[in-house]
């Protein structure tokens, strides 16, 4: 007779084999893409990209307790794990990266890693850190206004949370009692500045109680504490009961974009230790223990994302470009176009 569900840890958070490998092999095209963009980066062949590495479980897992369609999904730039949870396929994050006239994001005319998207949801950032945070408790206050079932989602790193907006979007979120879950993935770095010179708390999660929000600490390499804990604020939010802080601890295993040299602000063996605690390997021993995946398994299902990655590179690339004809669109004043 086969085990009660229930005996596993992922069965007592109500997931099956089935989408626990749907999880892994998410994790999987989130780093076999974020090589392959750094690949495109030195090739020159992509002007800039946004390394999320070590980033992907904290990502993946609390993005996998949203529901496509009904949640709207407040991303910063780092999350290639969350937007590809949200719906965005490779192709079309690749189409950004090349900055093709079909990126669905921006048409090539943003930034890469400033994902937007009216079909699923996703809201589309402006780069100045933060800004995203009033815009999560906004569009939390107008979905509660109209009556709407949303729950909005909204991440962030470390260093947002020393900008005035953040604390000014979590203070009305509270006030109000909004639909919101705000996810800090703390790597303990803005870009070259250290956690200690940010803040003086040790947990980000310690400043949820100045607003009146349960605050949440997870280790953001394990996927499942990160599902767990967002589920949990993603009920709590829907019954009304308002906003939570999550902040999951992960690491940057690469420097803070393409432009960046980390080797001048931490030591490589710092780096070191951190990929010692790899989501995607924590993830994968965890199916290996549970017998949801085996060693020829993870073999096919590695070679076929990564087969999945070089068709959506390939295919973005020979992409049409934009017309620098279209530059100003939706920047300027177009006659005819309504105000
Ligand atoms: C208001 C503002 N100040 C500074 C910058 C430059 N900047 C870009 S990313 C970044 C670091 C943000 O760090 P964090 O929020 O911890 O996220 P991480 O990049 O570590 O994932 C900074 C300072 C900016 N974009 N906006």
């Amino acid at each position: 007779m086969a085990a009660p569900l229930t005996d596993t840890p992922h069965g007592a958070l109500g997931l099956s084999d089935d989408e626990l490998l749907a999880m892994y092999r998410t994790l999987l095209v989130a780093r076999t893409l974020d090589e392959a963009a750094l690949r495109q980066n030195r090739m020159g062949r992509a002007p800039f990209v946004v390394p999320a590495a070590g980033h992907e479980g904290c990502q993946v897992g609390t993005a996998w307790a949203m529901r496509r369609g009904i949640d709207i999904w407040v991303p910063y730039y780092r999350d290639v794990g969350v937007v590809l949870v949200a719906g965005l396929t490779p192709y079309e994050i690749f189409l950004g990266i090349f900055a093709k006239a079909d990126d669905p994001c921006s048409g090539g005319r943003q930034m890469p890693s400033h994902w937007g998207s009216r079909r699923l949801g996703i809201i589309s950032g402006s780069s100045p850190i933060a800004t995203q945070i009033p815009h999560a408790a906004g569009i939390a206050y107008a979905a509660r206004y109209r009556g709407e079932d949303t729950v909005v989602g909204c991440w962030f790193g470390d260093g947002a949370t020393s900008e005035g907006d953040w604390h000014e979007g979590l203070n009305f979120a509270a006030i109000h009692h909004l639909p919101v879950v705000f996810v800090c993935e703390n790597n303990r770095y803005a870009i070259s500045v250290p956690q200690h010179k940010q803040m003086a708390v040790r947990d980000v999660a310690d400043r949820a109680a100045g607003y009146g929000m349960p605050g949440v600490v997870v280790d953001g390499a394990d996927v499942l504490a990160c599902y767990a804990a967002m589920r949990e604020a993603h009920e709590r939010a829907r019954r009304g009961e308002g906003p939570t802080l999550i902040e999951c601890k992960t690491d940057r295993f690469l420097p803070h974009t393409s432009d960046d040299d980390d080797r001048t602000y931490r030591s490589p063996e710092e780096v070191e230790r951190a990929r010692g605690h790899d989501p995607v390997a924590v993830f994968g021993a965890y199916l290996r223990e549970h017998a949801v995946l085996g060693p020829e398994a993870e073999d096919r299902l590695r070679a076929e994302v990564r087969a999945e990655i070089e068709r959506a590179i390939a295919a973005a690339w020979e992409a049409p470009e934009a017309d620098p004809a279209t530059l100003g669109l939706h920047v300027f004043h177009e006659p005819g176009r309504g105000r």
